[in-house]
């Protein structure tokens, strides 16, 4: 095998955000660019002898030629294996199953999870470890580090691995042992759910959609949906994933994901949808006209993970995001488990998880999962739901005015205001931390503010500290609105306000959530100066 060492200069703006890397196709298209990381990952985790690594992506465009690149990467670095997914296809979560089940020394992903795909869309990459988690901040501070003064990289001179049918093939000594993405995940998630029960219930004329957005899990619904639990093929809809995801965003929300919305709030609706995103670890849920809120997604699996065979033994413990409405922790309280807050990012729940301290993990940002891997996982969020459906027999909606009936409600939303110039957002995120000696204490109408500080967290673990994940403005009575800056964008700022409410009477639980949130949402605009800084009157996207 001839490996070239080539010579190269650092960029400056490899520095992973909330997961990995994202550019714009066209920056990850630059001469060396890729390489760059690549090489920087690489030098930063060690390659040793006989180490095996997971590759696969969502399958957007450049995902192929970024893996042959990889393929002669891994070759030139000493790798002696890599399991490639077939067609270049994993989904996160599967990449994530895959690490584990194989023990591998870690995997790489490509992916831009939810933002559009296509030459002028978004690329990503991100590095997972050895327990199948995304690589903790001192190992992505780490290859940003080497991103600076990397001068070389390796490559072997190869010809491109044919991905289209699993086996093994060589390439510069190392085998490349091509996977069907599909079946280890497919295994795990039979292993983990009633699926007896979910048949049966899906025979009995429980109809379900699921929309795939063009994206990774349409192979993967295939299977499960259809091969294994025997569904209708009008279940699944974009479940051909595409390059460029048919033109569209796939981010499973109540904005992008209309087709599937429109269907489950029109006339004749489906008992059950979902949708998951480009990479295939987040998850929207609906019922028949109804949707729910992932916060309380979250929630309401961990109330009901008894009703599941795989979690039928209790949980460990609860972990969500700070941004993550507060429905979860008093679902741990009634269990007597512990639930922890963390920043946003799954690279956070990795460590608690590893050290067995929660089971399940969620974040407001239609992302749920478990120990099962160390990913979220949209279509085990699905299964979830439908093990619970299949076993308390009733509709989405009862199931989730119950559970407010019981724990209460939380009010809760996210405006995001996308696409605003950098100054503007971090002007107003300025303001906001300079405003905290003024705000504590202040009285807005019956609104009194408790406390507000910029969110840090100690990791129990292993005692990390991580600062300026957020501002919060946390009131007496519960309610409270964070402010933060996106880390996943490609282009300008986006700033997401989260709200949030408690409402333990019943008779108010039918409100709607804007209608709920309204003082809160009036609160936020005045203390931020937003629409003024930013120009905008309305956010982008409301969740
Ligand atoms: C967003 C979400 C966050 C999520 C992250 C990655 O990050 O808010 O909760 O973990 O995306 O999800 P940010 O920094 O833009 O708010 V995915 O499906 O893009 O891997
Ligand atoms: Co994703």
């Amino acid at each position: 095998m001839q490996v070239r060492t080539v010579s190269t200069t650092p960029f400056q703006d490899q520095k992973p955000g909330t997961s990995g890397l994202r550019k714009r196709v066209a920056a990850f298209r630059q001469a060396h660019y890729l390489e760059n990381f690549v090489q920087s990952i690489f030098d930063t985790i060690g390659v040793p002898p006989h180490a095996t690594l997971v590759l696969g992506g969502d399958g957007r465009y450049y995902n192929r030629e970024a893996i042959q690149i990889i393929l002669r990467m891994a070759a030139a670095n000493g790798f002696r294996r890599v399991l490639a997914g077939q067609g270049g296809i994993l989904s996160t979560p599967a990449a994530s199953c895959v690490i584990r089940k194989y023990q591998t020394h870690g995997g790489i992903i490509l992916s831009a999870s939810h933002n559009p795909g296509g030459p002028d869309g978004d690329f990503g990459i991100k590095y997972n470890a050895a327990n199948g988690g995304p690589a903790p901040e001192k190992i992505t501070e780490a290859i940003y580090a080497q991103s600076k003064k990397i001068a070389h990289y390796r490559i072997a001179d190869a010809p491109d691995v044919v991905l289209d049918r699993p086996g093994d093939y060589e390439i510069g000594g190392m085998t490349v042992t091509v996977i069907d993405p599909v079946s280890d995940y497919a295994g795990l998630m039979e292993s983990l759910f009633d699926f007896a029960a979910i048949r049966t219930l899906l025979a009995g004329g429980f109809r379900i959609r699921f929309d795939a957005m063009h994206a990774v899990t349409g192979p993967y619904a295939q299977e499960i949906f259809l091969n294994r639990l025997g569904a209708s093929a009008d279940s699944l809809m974009n479940a051909v994933p595409l390059p460029d995801f048919g033109g569209g965003h796939p981010d499973p929300n109540l904005t992008y994901a209309h087709e599937l919305v429109e269907l489950l709030y029109g006339g004749d609706a489906p008992d059950f949808g979902a949708a998951s995103d480009g990479d295939g670890d987040r998850n929207m849920i609906l019922g028949k006209h109804f949707f729910v809120n992932p916060s309380d997604s979250l929630a309401i699996l961990a109330a009901n993970a008894h009703l599941v065979p795989g979690y039928a033994q209790g949980l460990a413990g609860i972990a969500r995001s700070m941004p993550t409405s507060a429905a979860a922790d008093r679902v741990a309280e009634a269990l007597g488990i512990p639930c922890y807050e963390t920043p946003t990012g799954w690279k956070f729940f990795g460590n608690l998880m590893d050290a067995g301290k929660v089971t399940l993990c969620g974040e407001e940002s239609f992302g749920t999962g478990s120990d099962h891997v160390r990913e979220k996982d949209g279509l085990w969020a699905v299964l979830f739901w439908l093990n619970i459906i299949a076993a308390r027999r009733q509709p989405v909606e009862t199931i989730v005015r119950e559970h407010w009936a019981r724990f209460g409600r939380n009010f809760y939303s996210r405006h995001d205001y996308e696409g605003i110039p950098l100054d503007a957002a971090s002007g107003v995120m300025k303001l906001l931390l300079g405003s905290f000696a003024q705000l504590q204490g202040a009285q807005f109408g019956n609104l009194k503010v408790k406390l507000c500080d910029d969110f840090s967290y100690t990791d129990p673990v292993d005692g990390s500290v991580s600062t300026g994940q957020g501002v919060r403005i946390l009131f007496t009575g519960g309610s409270r609105i964070v402010f933060r800056l996106s880390g996943t964008g490609t282009e300008g700022a986006t700033l997401r306000v989260y709200l949030e409410a408690f409402e333990p009477d019943v008779s108010k639980h039918h409100l709607d959530a804007q209608q709920a949130l309204a003082p809160l949402i009036t609160i936020a605009l005045q203390i931020s100066g937003l629409r003024k800084r930013t120009g905008r009157e309305k956010p982008t996207v409301i969740t």
